[in-house]
C-alpha cells in the first residue's frame, strides 16, 4: 500500500508538480495529497474526498481544524478541514439509507491540471461516476463536480457542478468548513445580524440577533450569504468568509453532548472548532440545466483581531 502511493505521488509530481509551487505527496493520514505553497502561505489537499486539510496563511497560524484521528483512504469521511458536500447536504431529500453529505466525501477524486498564475497557485480535483458504479442517489450519472482550491493572499475555493445529463438536476450541497479557534464558549460568528434561519434543533424559523454566540449546540441554515467572520479573542485573529453562486450559511457546533456521540472529535475538539460552511442548502436548492455548471464559491482570509 505504501509503496503503491509512493508510486502514485512519483506519477503525479512528474505530471502535475510545480517546482516550489505544488506538489503531491503521500501524507502522513495515509493518502495522497496536493501541497500548495506561495509566498509563505501553505495549504493541503486531499484526494481522498477532495477535501482541504489545512491552510496556513503567509505569517499566520493554521486556520482549518482537523480531528486527530483523522485517517485518509479509510472509506471514512475525514472529520475536520473542508469536507465536500455534494450533490447533496444533510440527509438525502428522499432516500434515508444514503449518507448524509452526498457521494463524494469518501470518493478519490482525481488531479484534473495545476496552475501557478500570479495571483496564487491553483490544484483543480475533479470526479465524476466510475463507469458501471454510479453511486446511488447521484441524480445522474454524467454529472459531475470539480473543486478549484487556489492558493494566494486568501483561500479560495470553487466547487462546479457540471451537468452532462439531459435533464435538468436539482442539486444542494456544501463547503463544510472547519475553522480552528481557541474555545467555542468565548468565539462568536458576526456578519448575520438580522438574517433568518432554519433552526435544525426543533426545526423553528427564527432571525438572528447580533453575532451569534454559542453556550450548547447549535445547527442553523441561515437564509444569507454576506461575508462572515468568526472572531476569536483566544487566537486573536479574526477568519473572513466570502461566498459566491450561494444564498445559504450552515453555522454548526455539536457541543458537549452529540460530540460524545460523534466520537471522533478527540478530548475537548469541540471547544476547538466552529463550523461555518459556504452552502446551497435547505430551500438554496440550485438546478442545473443540461450542459451548464454551477458554482458554489468560498474565499477564505485570516487577519489579526
Ligand atoms: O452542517 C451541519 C451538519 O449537517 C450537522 O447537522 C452535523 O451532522 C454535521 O453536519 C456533521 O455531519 P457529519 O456527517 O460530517 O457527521
Amino acid at each position: 500500500m505504501a509503496d503503491r502511493l509512493a508510486r502514485e505521488a512519483a506519477h503525479g509530481n512528474r505530471e502535475f508538480g510545480i517546482a516550489g509551487a505544488i506538489g503531491i505527496a503521500v501524507s502522513p493520514l495515509g493518502g495522497l495529497v496536493a501541497v500548495l505553497a506561495y509566498h509563505g502561505a501553505r495549504a493541503t489537499v486531499a484526494l481522498d474526498g477532495g477535501q482541504v486539510l489545512s491552510y496556513v496563511p503567509a505569517g499566520g497560524g493554521e486556520v482549518l481544524w482537523l480531528s486527530p484521528l483523522a485517517r485518509l483512504g479509510t472509506g471514512k469521511a475525514v472529520r475536520g478541514g473542508i469536507p465536500v458536500c455534494w450533490p447533496w447536504f444533510g440527509p438525502h431529500p428522499t432516500s434515508t439509507g444514503l449518507p448524509a453529505h452526498g457521494v463524494v466525501r469518501t470518493a478519490r477524486w482525481r488531479v484534473v491540471e495545476t496552475a501557478h498564475e500570479a495571483s496564487g497557485v491553483r490544484v483543480r480535483l475533479g470526479w465524476s461516476a466510475p463507469e458501471g458504479a454510479v453511486p446511488p442517489g447521484l441524480p445522474d450519472n454524467r454529472l459531475s463536480v470539480r473543486l478549484d482550491v487556489t492558493l494566494g493572499r486568501r483561500l479560495s475555493l470553487g466547487l462546479t457542478t457540471e451537468n452532462g445529463g439531459a435533464r435538468p438536476v436539482e442539486i444542494t450541497g456544501a463547503l463544510h468548513s472547519y475553522f480552528r479557534i481557541g474555545d467555542i464558549g468565548v468565539t462568536a460568528v458576526t456578519g448575520l445580524d438580522g438574517a433568518r434561519y432554519l433552526d435544525k434543533l426543533d426545526g423553528m424559523t427564527r432571525s438572528q440577533s447580533g453575532d451569534v454566540t454559542f453556550a450548547g449546540e447549535v445547527d442553523r441554515i441561515y437564509a444569507a450569504s454576506v461575508p462572515v467572520a468568526v472572531r476569536d479573542p483566544v487566537l486573536a485573529r479574526r477568519i473572513t468568509i466570502e461566498a459566491t453562486g450561494s444564498a445559504s450559511t450552515v453555522v454548526w457546533t455539536p457541543w458537549t453532548e452529540k460530540a460524545l456521540r460523534l466520537g471522533d472529535l478527540g478530548p475537548e475538539g469541540h471547544a476547538r472548532f466552529v463550523c461555518v460552511e459556504t452552502a446551497n442548502a435547505g430551500r438554496d436548492q440550485r438546478v442545473v440545466a443540461p450542459g451548464m455548471t454551477h458554482t458554489l464559491g468560498a474565499s477564505i482570509g485570516a487577519e489579526p483581531l
